[in-house]
């Protein structure tokens, strides 16, 4: 099937102009979903699995249908396309606004290309988003159909799997791999596909560094491994990269640095699940310009700036009425994540 391709900007900006304009955001249509993805999915064929960035850049971390609080993220790190982001994945899931959260972002990267980066998260699956929320949104925003939902799914198989800032940071979603000891692993992964269960590509958006290990454990989330001290240097020293910054794990402050500053990683879903009381942050890279002597007695790395806020006003206004503002009261997003066991983990 030939699908047109929506390529005015005029297009572009009308639909940014719908999600951003009004007091609640309004859905694109189905049909504008399909042509927008359409679009994403030929700009990213083109794309490598490693993607090569520069500073000055702002890195946001997991958030997981947040809209508002998204919203929030362009009011304290700038506006695009003034600011530069290179979002970590985990785009939706979660929360109450998964097709509202992955529209812009589709739009944004579409209208400012060399200004929105997307990397894939281990929650960008048709598999996983079928369980943890977006599958069940789009029913719900779209009168019962999946189609939106599909689109938006085949559009996560074209998503790069990383980025090297300056030539020095590797950014991923979740960590290292014990089957890739070389980038040039990672961009050879054939990665136009769903997530498999095991291998670089699985565990790029599903490994934990953990600072009590110096090796590889197998990870409790039951894909992916934990990552240790040794390992983390190792990599590090044999690809001349200074750090690791990933997404992935919830904190409380916002973010963690382990092993001072080496990795590091970035939340940006404030007051998770509209009850976990966190703040998140997003990370303003300056420049990277420092010699790794200078770094060895830091927590945060020269250049690196934590921006930490709160959640914004609607995500209290979710809290409280414990279901979104968007017609979509048949799906009571509390009672869903309570069902999972608040598995806050994945
Ligand atoms: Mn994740």
């Amino acid at each position: 099937m030939t699908v047109p391709v929506m390529s005015s900007l005029t297009d572009l900006d009308h639909c940014l102009s719908q999600l951003l304009d009004h007091s609640s955001p309004q859905l694109l249509s189905s049909h504008v979903i399909q042509l927008l993805c359409h679009q994403l999915k030929s700009a990213l064929l083109e794309t490598p699995n490693v993607m090569t960035l520069q500073s000055p850049i702002t890195l946001v971390g997991d958030i997981h249908g947040q809209y508002h609080d998204l919203l929030e993220i362009f009011r304290i790190g700038g506006p695009t396309p003034h600011t530069t982001y290179l979002f970590l994945g985990d785009y939706v899931d979660r929360g109450y606004y998964s097709v509202e959260t992955i529209s812009l972002l589709i739009c944004l990267k579409l209208r400012y290309p060399d200004r929105i980066f997307l990397i894939r998260g281990n929650h960008e699956s048709r598999t996983i988003t079928t369980n943890y929320g977006f599958y069940t949104e789009v029913l719900n925003k779209y009168g019962g159909s999946s189609a939106v939902w599909s689109y938006v799914t085949d559009v996560f198989d074209y998503l790069p799997l990383g980025a090297i800032i300056d030539g020095r940071i590797f950014a991923t979603h979740g960590g290292l791999s014990p089957s890739c000891q070389q980038i040039d692993q990672i961009r050879a992964v054939d990665r136009f596909k769903e997530i498999p269960h095991d291998g670089i590509m699985a565990d790029l958006v599903w490994s934990d560094p953990d600072p009590e290990i110096l090796d590889f454990k197998l990870s409790p989330r039951g894909a992916g491994y934990l990552f240790g001290s040794d390992v983390m240097h190792k990599f590090c020293h044999d690809n001349s990269l200074v750090q690791l910054l990933r997404a992935h794990q919830l904190c409380n402050e916002g973010y963690v640095s382990y092993w001072r500053g080496k990795c590091v990683t970035v939340w940006s879903a404030p007051n998770y699940c509209y009850r976990c009381g966190n703040k998140a942050s997003v990370l303003e890279i300056s420049h990277s310009n420092f010699d790794t002597g200078s770094t060895e007695k830091r927590e945060v790395l020269p250049g690196q700036f934590f921006n930490v806020f709160e959640a914004s006003p609607q995500n209290d206004e979710d809290t409280v009425n414990g279901k979104s503002m968007n017609g979509v009261n048949e799906f009571d997003g509390s009672a869903y994540i309570r069902s999972k066991e608040i598995d806050y983990f994945l």
